[in-house]
């Protein structure tokens, strides 16, 4: 019997990937490389300071703990900046309909994700007074596929983690819901281990 529902963000309830892809790009680009598509499929749930490494990586370029630090700063700038312009009509189709739902039949709804700006784009979103627990990389110290930002959300809900259930757009964050030992729907195609997968939350309620 699922009691708690924890969702992952990006990619799940809204589509920040776009603004990540073009942030991570425009550094990319100053550092004199490219950064494609599928290379930002690979970023998805991976925490800033390890995607910046990995795109370090396929730039073929060193940098120093203080320069990585430097140029996650500028990305996140970047990105804030055209998050800035995000409105509540960029909130992925089905999130709001399920959130509403949640609650009125008594589920516990916690956040599971790797951003830091969490707090600051469900504000923007307007989805934020529907969530009972938020954990973000602002608490989370080991990134998914670790189960420390499930656990966490289940131990802030006082839930044990076989009643929750966690939506999830990651292989990454797939494989950190299984090691919790919750239930998990994978949005997208292409996920393993996933109980369910649909291709958006509009499938379900219908
Ligand atoms: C999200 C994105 C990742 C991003 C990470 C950290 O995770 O999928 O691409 O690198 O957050 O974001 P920030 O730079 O805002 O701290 P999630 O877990 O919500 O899918
Ligand atoms: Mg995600």
């Amino acid at each position: 019997e699922i009691k708690g529902v924890i969702f992952d963000l990006d990619g799940v309830l809204v589509d920040t990937a776009v603004f990540h892809f073009q942030a991570w790009k425009r550094l990319a680009q100053e550092l004199g490389s490219d950064f494609t598509e599928i290379e930002n499929e690979q970023l998805k749930g991976v925490s800033r300071i390890a995607s910046l490494e990995k795109i370090l990586n396929w730039a073929g370029v060193d940098a120093s703990e203080s320069e990585k630090i430097e140029m996650a700063e500028r990305k996140n700038r970047w990105y804030l900046d055209l998050v800035e312009q995000m409105k509540a009509d960029e909130i992925l189709p089905g999130s709001l309909e399920l959130l509403h739902w949640l609650k009125k039949n008594g589920y516990q709804v916690a956040l599971g994700s790797a951003s830091k700006n969490a707090p600051l784009i469900l504000e923007k979103t307007g989805m934020i007074s529907f969530f009972d627990v938020l954990v973000d990389g602002n608490s989370v110290s080991l990134s998914k596929p670790n189960p420390e930002v499930f656990l966490k959300a289940a131990r802030d809900l006082k839930l044990l983690p076989e009643v929750c259930l966690v939506f999830e757009d990651a292989q990454a964050g797939v494989d950190a819901a299984r090691a919790a030992g919750m239930s998990v729907i994978g949005i997208g195609s292409n996920l393993n281990g996933t109980d369910l997968s649909i291709s958006s939350l509009e499938e379900v309620l219908n």
